[in-house]
């Protein structure tokens, strides 16, 4: 990553809270519960128990629920084998002369992708539909005579495969005349993102991102977030905003892991409590808060919230190529991602309490390369072996605390609405899973139900093994979805003990698998 784009991921961490202490605040009333403030007088305990009850907006909670998605990053870089381009391209450069969104959308459904988010304009201002506030797009390129629109056919393909669609926007542009004259180029960034909220269908998500360079004058840009997430909330108000947004926050590195402990809720520092507090249920507030490292090993334990002035629900996504580079390059065609290392990003992200966004950069035909659909339709290969049989389905099961119809039958039952909790006041609580035969396990899943907010701070597992128990196991956080990995064990009963947790503990699926022998022997 370089240095630009660290600094301005980070710098996204700052401004997005601007607008998430406002805007989840200012609409309606089931968005008020994914932010709270925190009273100077609030006990630790008080702190805790806040914590313990944001929950994520309906818009955070669908997205979550997505697990997998793709990034489609193809643009001029595709042709011109730049990762960044300086907006002075040719646009009769562009021609896709294979290009078939259907093929993208069917490899990345088949690979269990649930959206393509798309660069609809990279850095170098280029835009993949005809806009009409720029020349700088598609109308002027070589494909299709000018007539092409790569946004329209990609939108289409997602609705016809059945997946969503997102559209990245980099507010970056350096061929637009207007950037650094800030009112100027504000109104044409809403301009086109209008166009695109309005002309494409259902939008899920709206991918900012956070690099902030000069434009072609060597001016810098002020952007006008506010107004464009004010345009975002009126037009797709289902859509996520994502890194340079209140939504969904960047998880702080490009590697594809994310952190064994994640907290989906964690603190917003401000100055002037009170008057945000004051004013928040009726207009957004300028923002103030405080910068955070995006690559702090956690943002929620007990020692970050005990110093909060309020908590929000801001959920991590886990963003990765598939290849070295973000775009394609030929030079690249033998450095895809194998199955296996995908395997392991897998359980680094979706198994860490993430979302996983994997860049699959289409080439200059405009199709996914072969060497990319092998590499997916392996790692797809495993993971439907590893995750086809569920030992919980033969198993007997009993915890030492459970409250009224929320018994640790509800973590068996495959659904995603009921779930296991415990009496008021009982956090320290053991579950077991007992199988009518031994079983050989190597892969445990965890799932809080989020809807009520996330708990779990520490538990471990045990498997019975030789009449007595054995650790195979620990963590702290678990989220919407933990996966452990662990030498294999043969066992008759698996023990899940939760040895702390913020107000009583969830769980709303368990899951007990075995990995696909060839795995294992590498
Ligand atoms: C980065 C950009 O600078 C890359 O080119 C790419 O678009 C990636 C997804 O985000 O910040």
């Amino acid at each position: 990553m370089t240095n630009q784009n660290r600094f301005t991921k980070k710098y996204a961490f700052l401004i997005m809270f601007s607008f998430l202490l406002c805007i989840p605040m200012c609409s309606s009333q089931k968005d008020k519960k994914n932010i709270v403030t925190i009273s100077p007088d609030d006990t630790m305990e008080e702190i805790v128990h806040k914590a313990a009850n944001v929950v994520p907006s309906p818009r955070q909670l669908a997205w979550q629920e997505l697990e997998l998605t793709a990034f489609a990053c193809f643009s001029m870089n595709t042709f011109t084998d730049k990762e960044w381009g300086d907006g002075n391209e040719d646009p009769g450069l562009f021609n896709p002369i294979e290009f078939d969104a259907g093929q993208w959308a069917k490899i990345c459904r088949d690979a269990g992708m649930r959206m393509i988010i798309l660069t609809t304009k990279h850095h170098d201002g280029f835009c993949l539909w005809p806009s009409k506030f720029t020349e700088h797009s598609v109308k002027n390129s070589s494909w299709k005579n000018g007539k092409g629109d790569v946004v329209g056919e990609v939108a289409e393909a997602c609705r016809e495969h059945g997946l969503r669609f997102g559209v990245y926007l980099s507010p970056w542009d350096k061929h637009e005349a207007s950037y650094g004259d800030t009112p100027k180029y504000n109104e044409f960034f809403k301009n086109q993102l209008r166009e695109l909220l309005t002309n494409y269908g259902e939008i899920a998500e709206v991918w900012f991102d956070g690099a902030c360079g000069e434009g072609p004058n060597g001016k810098r840009q002020a952007y006008d977030w506010q107004g464009y997430y004010g345009v975002i909330r009126e037009l797709q108000p289902d859509a996520v905003i994502a890194i340079m947004g209140p939504d969904v926050r960047w998880v702080g590195t490009e590697s594809g892991y994310g952190r064994e402990t994640e907290w989906s809720v964690i603190p917003v520092e401000f100055q002037e409590q009170d008057k945000i507090a004051e004013e928040s249920q009726h207009k957004p507030v300028e923002k103030a808060f405080v910068p955070k490292d995006m690559t702090l090993k956690d943002f929620g334990s007990r020692s970050k919230i005990k110093k909060a002035q309020a908590l929000a629900w801001y959920p991590s996504e886990v963003d990765v190529s598939i290849r070295p580079g973000w775009f394609y390059h030929q030079s690249q065609d033998d450095k895809v991602k194998s199955p296996e290392k995908l395997l392991d990003i897998y359980f680094s992200s979706v198994g860490r309490n993430s979302l996983l966004l994997l860049n699959i950069p289409p080439d200059r035909r405009g199709l996914i390369h072969e060497n990319d659909i092998k590499a997916l339709q392996g790692w797809r290969t495993i993971l439907d072996s590893l995750f086809s049989v569920n030992f919980v389905k033969d198993a007997k099961c009993r915890s030492s605390n459970s409250a009224r119809r929320h018994g640790i039958e509800k973590t068996i039952d495959g659904k995603k609405n009921t779930y296991w909790t415990t009496e008021e006041g009982v956090e320290r609580v053991a579950l077991e899973y007992n199988f009518t035969k031994r079983k050989e396990i190597d892969v445990v899943m965890l799932q809080e139900n989020i809807r009520v907010g996330q708990r779990i701070e520490k538990f471990h597992l045990e498997a019975w093994i030789a009449g007595k128990w054995k650790k195979i196991a620990d963590g702290t956080t678990v989220g919407y979805k933990r996966l452990l990995c662990f030498p294999t064990v043969k066992t008759s009963c698996i023990r899940i003990s939760i040895t702390k947790s913020r107000s009583n503990p969830t769980l709303t699926n368990v899951g007990f698998f075995k990995l696909p022998e060839e795995l294992i022997e590498n």
